[in-house]
């Protein structure tokens, strides 16, 4: 499959309110985090991935194996532990994030040169897609 490595900036963003609603987080931090547009880095490292969410407000960083389970702390989002598993399903990037909220878990591939993520918690979804920078 192609690669999803590289750095990638956020052109479209549908149901990113609906998502952190789900996620219970602040009005504060929800305000804020509509506005700003987002740069998602992935670094592969031999078998290890590292993906970077980059903005002027907040940044958040996480590092998984594909078909590891991982614990995830979602500092600085809603600041819950998950128990994370990512894996390859066809050419999408799949995880899947047990905690405390159902449902929860997002998808990345590529379609068109561009960086699909699709985040689901509860009964919402978000679409966000990227172009390469
Ligand atoms: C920001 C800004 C502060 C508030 C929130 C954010 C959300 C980040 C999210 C990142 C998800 C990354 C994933 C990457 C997968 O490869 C932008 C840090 C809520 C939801 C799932």
């Amino acid at each position: 499959p192609v690669s999803l490595c590289g750095s990638w900036d956020m052109v479209s963003n549908v149901n990113f309110e609906g998502y952190m609603i789900a996620l219970g987080i602040s009005l504060y931090t929800r305000k804020i985090a509509l506005k700003i547009k987002h740069r998602k880095v992935i670094e592969q490292v031999g078998d290890r991935y590292v993906v970077k969410t980059l903005s002027t407000f907040r940044n958040y960083t996480f590092s998984f194996r594909v078909s590891e389970e991982f614990q995830e702390f979602t500092k600085g989002l809603d600041d819950r532990n998950c128990k994370s598993l990512v894996a390859w399903e066809g050419n999408k990037l799949v995880c899947i994030q047990k905690g405390e909220k159902k449902n929860r878990g997002w998808a990345h591939w590529i379609e068109d040169d561009k960086l699909h993520l699709e985040l689901h918690c509860e009964d919402q979804v978000c679409k966000q897609v990227f172009k390469r920078v």
